[in-house]
């Protein structure tokens, strides 16, 4: 049994120059997921479920829980010191933290506090999601927006925490994917799976299909392509939408899957929000030996222009986004 601490400060040392920051960083998040998992679980006993009556900048209701997530994640990894400030979901603009650590810090967290959380009132499985950077800017002068604007392919560190039928942490720092499964009755997160890769196949597809007249049309013959039948690619493919990204991405590295929200109608460039949820997702993607793009271009190499800014996503096993990406370019409406 080896526990995450462990296997961080194992991993640090196979660097030289590694100055244990992004450990304590790390850690930051592990104790924040400890302190979200445990309200999430008794959110049925407390006055903790349910709508604040607010609304955040993207227009959408703030669940109690998502801003309960939002503080708690917040407070853990401004007590760390080594992080000059975090985007979030849930915040309107840049928060940077006080005292030195807007000069001083090292790093910046985008972060996606509660994801899928219009699901918690109903028991189904949520997530946390985070991306870490370094910043750009010199050390000792303030943190600014272009520490946080940076492309996917800069991230230093990426992973979320899925709230299932278990607590499961999973993360990337460029060297492989590892997955640690929460033992509540020790408090501890312990080593589950080491260097996660997706199954060469894939044969399970998520996708809102209530939306499928609005869909462009390479994703409406794509869908079409999942359902037919062909033995040799094992079609049709199965559908698995639980509407909740963490939880469709963390099914699909497992079993073999693509998960795509599309531009729509009413979404010209999808739902998803590229620093906090897109990129980071697709840096474990990429590093589990999957492809992420946004049905033309790479997830990871798109400049930022808004911190908020949506992106239409398409992520899983690699064949299958290739397949994806090939009806999107010959479909073009
Ligand atoms: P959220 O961050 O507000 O929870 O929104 C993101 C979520 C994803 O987790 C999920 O895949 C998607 O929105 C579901 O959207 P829809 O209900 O339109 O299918
Ligand atoms: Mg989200």
């Amino acid at each position: 049994m080896k526990t995450l601490g462990e296997f961080i400060i194992e991993k640090q040392s196979e660097f030289p120059h590694a100055t244990g920051e992004l450990t304590a960083l790390i850690s930051a998040i592990k104790l924040g997921a400890k302190i979200i998992n445990r309200d999430i679980n008794k959110a049925g006993l407390i006055d903790i479920l349910g709508e604040n009556g607010e609304s955040n900048i993207q227009g959408e209701k703030q669940m109690k829980l998502d801003v309960f997530a939002n503080e708690t994640l917040k407070a853990a990894l401004e007590a760390r010191g080594v992080i000059a400030g975090i985007a979030s979901e849930e915040e309107d603009n840049l928060v940077i933290f006080g005292k030195d650590r807007a000069t001083e810090g090292k790093y910046v967290v985008l972060m996606d506090p509660l994801d899928g959380s219009s699901n918690i009132d109903v028991n189904v499985s949520v997530g946390t999601i985070f991306s870490i950077y370094h910043r750009i800017t010199k050390i000792g002068t303030p943190v600014t927006e272009q520490d946080f604007m940076q492309p996917g392919h800069k991230q230093v560190a990426a992973g979320y925490i899925i709230y299932g039928s278990s607590t499961m942490l999973v993360y990337t720092t460029g060297c492989g994917v590892n997955a640690f499964t929460y033992d509540p009755s020790i408090g501890v997160f312990c080593l589950a799976r080491e260097n996660l890769q997706f199954p060469q196949l894939g044969t399970t597809y998520s996708i809102n299909e209530g939306y499928y007249s609005k869909f462009p049309k390479g994703v409406k013959k794509y869908i079409k392509y999942c359902q037919e039948e062909d033995e040799t690619t094992h079609r049709p493919y199965t559908s698995r939408y639980i509407g909740s990204l963490v939880s469709d991405f963390h099914r699909n590295l497992l079993k073999g899957g693509i998960y795509i929200y599309p531009s729509t109608a009413q979404y010209p460039n999808g739902k998803l929000r590229l620093l906090y949820e897109a990129n980071p997702i697709a840096f474990l993607a990429e590093q589990a030996g999957g492809k992420a793009t946004d049905g033309f271009r790479r997830i990871l190499d798109i400049e930022p222009q808004q911190l908020h800014q949506r992106t239409p996503y398409f992520v899983g096993v690699k064949s299958m986004v290739d397949d994806a990406d090939r009806f999107m370019a010959e479909n073009q409406d």
